[in-house]
């Protein structure tokens, strides 16, 4: 069967409580209506996982002692026998450990605004191949220095049915990058890519469901109010984005969370589509 790899980090640091255990239960439940094999990623008391049992998707989703790991920090986890949480960097190296080649998240790190501060995501995608389905970078980011250092990566991006860079809670960002229309020019690419011996991601970018669009206007009000309030507590690095995100979740209502939800549900169905026609061609 098609197994499909799902991040942990989303789960046990990026939504609320407790809607994150349902979440990622309904995403697992999503991929297996779908014909394929979820395999959520994480490291449990030390031990790195690939197809986490329900038992230790609730372990990270609800206990207050669980690490968020990037590719950098995997050793670092095992050697404290740590329970830890991986984000798209630490998914992508472990489940390509187990020849795994498409990986559905919701948003990548990338280049934030202000100070220096550059996920480790942009440097895995770089080296490691693998389909990656996201809704483009994370809101909070500088869409446009993420998209420039993603050039210089050399990591493949396209849009799926859209020539812009999704602003993951928006569909557009201004930004132009390649379009592919079909589940099919996405393999090929990739088989290419295979076959010249090119690392790195093929990043597909698949834009939020219309109908879970939030309007950007509305949406910068909230981050500027959230990276304000960042700042004024002096949050820094790994622990930025969970605080941003739990902010701008908590002004918005709830909105963000739904939005977000909806896109994870979107690119899950897009990466079982692309490992079905992969197994398949
Ligand atoms: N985008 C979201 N929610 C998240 C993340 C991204 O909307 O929880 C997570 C992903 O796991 C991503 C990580 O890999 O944040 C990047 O964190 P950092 O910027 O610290 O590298
Ligand atoms: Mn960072």
């Amino acid at each position: 069967m098609s197994r499909v790899a799902l991040e942990s980090t989303v789960i046990a640091h990026g939504l609320p409580r407790p809607i994150n255990l349902e979440v990622a239960f309904q995403l697992e439940e999503l991929v297996r209506s779908k014909g394929c094999e979820p395999k959520t990623v994480g490291v449990v008391q030390g031990e790195p996982k690939v197809g986490l049992t329900k038992e230790e998707i609730t372990a990270l989703a609800t206990s207050t002692d669980v690490m968020k790991v990037g590719t950098a920090e995997i050793a670092l986890a095992v050697a404290q026998k740590r329970w830890a949480a991986t984000t798209v960097s630490a998914t992508m190296h472990l489940a390509k450990t187990v020849g795994i080649d498409v990986f559905a998240t919701g948003g990548i790190g990338g280049v934030h605004s202000g100070e220096w501060d550059v996920s480790q995501d942009l440097k895995e995608l770089s080296r490691t191949r693998m389909i990656v389905v996201s809704a483009g970078a994370k809101s909070i980011l500088d869409l446009r220095q993420t998209l420039e250092m993603l050039e210089t990566l050399q990591v493949t991006v396209v849009g799926y049915r859209t020539s812009e860079f999704p602003a993951f809670y928006s569909r557009s960002s201004g930004l132009k990058i390649a379009c592919v229309d079909s589940v099919e020019e996405i393999v090929e690419v990739y088989r290419t890519k295979e076959h010249l011996d090119l690392p790195g991601a093929l990043l597909v970018c698949n834009p939020i469901p219309e109908d879970a669009e939030i309007s950007p206007k509305e949406f910068d009000s909230w981050k500027k109010e959230a990276i304000q309030k960042a700042k004024a507590e002096g949050i820094v690095g790994k622990a930025l984005t969970p605080f941003i995100l739990s902010e701008i979740a908590r002004i918005s209502n709830g909105a963000t969370v739904r939005a977000n939800v909806a896109l994870l549900k979107n690119n899950v169905e897009l990466a079982c589509s692309i490992a079905k026609t992969m197994r398949g061609g």
